[in-house]
């Protein structure tokens, strides 16, 4: 794939003359797929910056938004879709459902991989959901950097964090098929590199992760965490969990009659990715929806890391993670 056919997030040729000033003041360094920088702690490609720039600037909150958090590969789609029909519950008839018919990135766009990155000033109008008034938007940014955005308004924000061996060996598998490039050990390595040196698209992963972490522990409310193997683990409680914490929980009634696990099987990787819109279709950034579902298994990065990889990421993170109550 040639730099002009990466996806717009990944390029550098969208940056206002203001941000290249800002640029030019901070660390910058690069991967495989090509320049970042260093802002408020966290590394972005430059368009992305730009996006999280004109986000900050730009972004108008109401008290009712929902904000779905997460680091790349860590259950983004699941959490968006598992969030949708929540919201979307006892308002459509099961076949009509907006899960059938668009994928849950098309329905829950990104601030900055989406919506501020085609404009620093996009038309937010249609992205409530479709029957309740409320909007849900999703992003990477760690959470001081969404807070700015934010300005104080008392949105609900939802953090999904993975295993950040399983989340690698996801992304190295996504980047492969969205670049068609062969997938190759080097490749592996060069992103197991990027992971240890913290430099990585959203990188430091520790310092995303403990943003979110300790906003959770200082307010509750407002900040959930969630870890995807606790979700697979015991699907049902995180569910209910995340309904409580959204101001939606189920009813008796609605427990009765399995509201619960019906909403878990519409969400199911099976359900979602055997859907004719998620083996056909593409984002706005002309990525393959197909390529968003794969396993969705914990502990698969045993069948691709050596050991010696495994308990370097192991100890890496574990240190970097000391004296802060979380673990991964
Ligand atoms: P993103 O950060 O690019 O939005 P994200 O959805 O967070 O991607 O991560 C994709 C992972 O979630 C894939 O994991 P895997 O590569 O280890 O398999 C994908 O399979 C998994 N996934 C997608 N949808 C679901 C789902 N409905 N339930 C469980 N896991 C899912």
């Amino acid at each position: 794939m040639a730099d002009n056919e990466l996806p717009m997030n990944l390029r550098e040729d969208n940056v206002s003359e203001e941000t290249k000033k800002l640029i030019s003041s901070l660390p910058k360094d690069k991967d495989c797929r090509g320049k970042l920088c260093k802002y408020q702690g966290c590394w972005y490609y430059y368009n992305t910056l730009q996006a999280v720039i004109s986000f900050q600037n730009n972004f108008q909150p109401q008290d009712t938004d929902i904000i779905l958090a997460s680091s790349p590969k860590s259950g983004t789609t699941w959490l968006k879709a598992l969030t949708v029909a929540l919201l979307e519950r006892s308002k459509h008839d099961p076949m009509n459902h907006p899960l059938l018919s668009d994928n849950p990135h098309g329905i829950v766009p990104f601030l900055e991989n989406n919506l501020y990155l085609k404009s620093s000033t996009p038309d937010l109008t249609k992205y409530s959901s479709s029957s309740s008034s409320r909007r849900v938007f999703a992003t990477h940014m760690p959470l001081h950097t969404l807070k700015e955005g934010l300005k104080g308004s008392p949105c609900k924000i939802v953090f999904m964090c993975r295993n950040a061996k399983d989340a690698l060996i996801s992304l190295w598998y996504f980047r492969c098929k969205y670049q068609k490039l062969e997938m190759t050990r080097g490749i592996l390595e060069s992103m197991f590199e990027s992971l240890c040196s913290g430099v990585s698209f959203y990188g430091p992963i520790w310092d995303h992760v403990l943003s979110y972490w300790r906003g959770s522990l200082e307010d509750p409310s407002h900040v959930l965490f969630m870890k995807y193997e606790e979700m697979k683990e015991e699907p049902c409680v995180h569910l209910k969990r995340l309904a409580e914490f959204l101001g939606c929980p189920f009813t008796e009634e609605e427990e009765e009659s399995r509201a619960v696990n019906k909403i878990l099987q519409l969400c199911s990787l099976r359900s979602l990715s055997d859907l004719e819109i998620n083996r056909t279709g593409k984002t706005s950034n002309g990525v393959d929806y197909k390529f968003y579902f794969r396993k969705g298994e914990v502990g698969d990065s045993k069948n691709h890391l050596t050991p010696e990889m495994e308990s370097k990421i192991d100890m890496i993170i574990e240190e970097k993670l000391k004296g802060s109550g979380l673990s991964l």
